[in-house]
């Protein structure tokens, strides 16, 4: 049983029988994930004030400019992640390729591999809005010992066991689940702990917020475009608040709490959306489960699909599970 303030070692500490394998292995998991949060908050909340905003120059495996906080995340996370005796492999936006961890090492024992979205809604940087970090964990499928290969990281996201945020915003959270319910911690930053602020998390069964990017409409299915008229028509406990951020943790994170729903869909300038599946779609749509909520790619369950490429985009409808229905019933039409 959660008890609010704890602090997320303690948590971690009492919930471990949960994890359904070694608990040591859960609690060096999590606490590598705890300890690059803070590393990312503190580079974050002080971008403003050295030069490390801006685009580095380089650009990453989506053809995105890189900012330099991209750049930074995705090496703490890295960096921290296979420090731990824990994780044989990580695939991150950041990079073209999975990395192999301890792959010359035939000893290693490590069972875990991570994908991560270093920091997603860097685009918002420049501009003092809140960004996240998004992570998705599962176990191994090819044998321990051997070097990861590309099938450890395929797999549906029903088979993760740990999925979680970071969200740097006016308080900086960690929001994870381990399959038994989510829960939120915020940071203190005067002594770096975080505490249990937010036990229990669950979406409202309904909400009256939609986050999509309206700019796009015309581009839309029709399905998309009708369920957006059908929000804003003056009807029933409608319309609908607009409310869009451009920072996927962000909307997902407000609409968890005050209900919502949240929609990349495809359109007729990105055949299948833009979010992608491995971890941006799959670790939220964990979550979103976890906190009685519903994701779907407007047909068919996230966790369920079958991923078949790193950086596979798909369409995300998540959120409030009678208007993610409602959306789906849209989209069947
Ligand atoms: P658009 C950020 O790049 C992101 O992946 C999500 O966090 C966000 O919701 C979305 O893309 C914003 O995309 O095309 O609306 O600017």
């Amino acid at each position: 049983m959660s008890k609010k303030n704890q602090t997320l070692g303690e948590f971690i500490i009492e919930n471990q029988t949960e994890f359904k394998y070694s608990s040591g292995e859960l609690s060096k998991l999590i606490n590598a994930i705890r300890l690059a949060a803070k590393v990312v908050n503190h580079e974050v909340n002080k971008a403003g004030l050295v030069d490390i905003i801006g685009a580095a120059g380089d650009t990453n495996v989506q053809g995105e400019d890189q900012q330099k906080l991209d750049v930074l995340a995705n090496e703490k996370f890295i960096q921290t992640l296979t420090k731990r005796e824990i994780v044989c492999g990580i695939a991150s936006e950041e990079e073209d390729d999975f990395i192999s961890i301890n792959s010359q090492d035939e000893n290693h024992q490590n069972k875990y591999i991570v994908l991560i979205d270093p920091l997603d809604g860097s685009s918002n940087i420049d501009v003092n809005v809140s960004v996240g970090t998004i992570f998705s964990i599962y176990r191994r499928v090819t044998p321990v010992g051997t070097p990861v290969t590309l099938q450890d990281f395929l797999q549906p996201g029903r088979n993760q066991v740990a999925a979680g945020y970071v969200i740097y915003g006016t308080s900086t959270m960690l929001v994870y689940t381990t399959g038994h319910g989510v829960n939120g911690f915020t940071l203190n930053p005067a002594i770096g702990t975080f505490y249990l602020s937010h036990p229990n998390m669950e979406f409202p069964e309904t909400g009256k917020i939609y986050s999509i990017n309206e700019g796009n409409y015309n581009h839309f299915p029709q399905g998309v475009k009708d369920y957006l008229k059908y929000c804003q028509k003056e009807e029933g406990d409608r319309p609908y608040t607009s409310r869009y951020i451009g920072s996927l943790v962000s909307d997902f994170h407000r609409n968890m709490i005050k209900g919502g729903i949240y929609i990349y869909p495809k359109s007729s300038m990105a055949s299948n959306g833009k979010l992608r599946l491995l971890y941006e779609c799959n670790p939220m749509a964990f979550l979103a489960e976890q906190a009685n909520a519903k994701a779907s790619d407007g047909f068919t369950r996230i966790l369920d699909i079958e991923p078949t490429e790193l950086h596979q985009r798909v369409p995300f409808f998540c959120g409030s599970r009678k208007m993610v229905e409602k959306a789906e019933e849209f989209m069947s039409k």
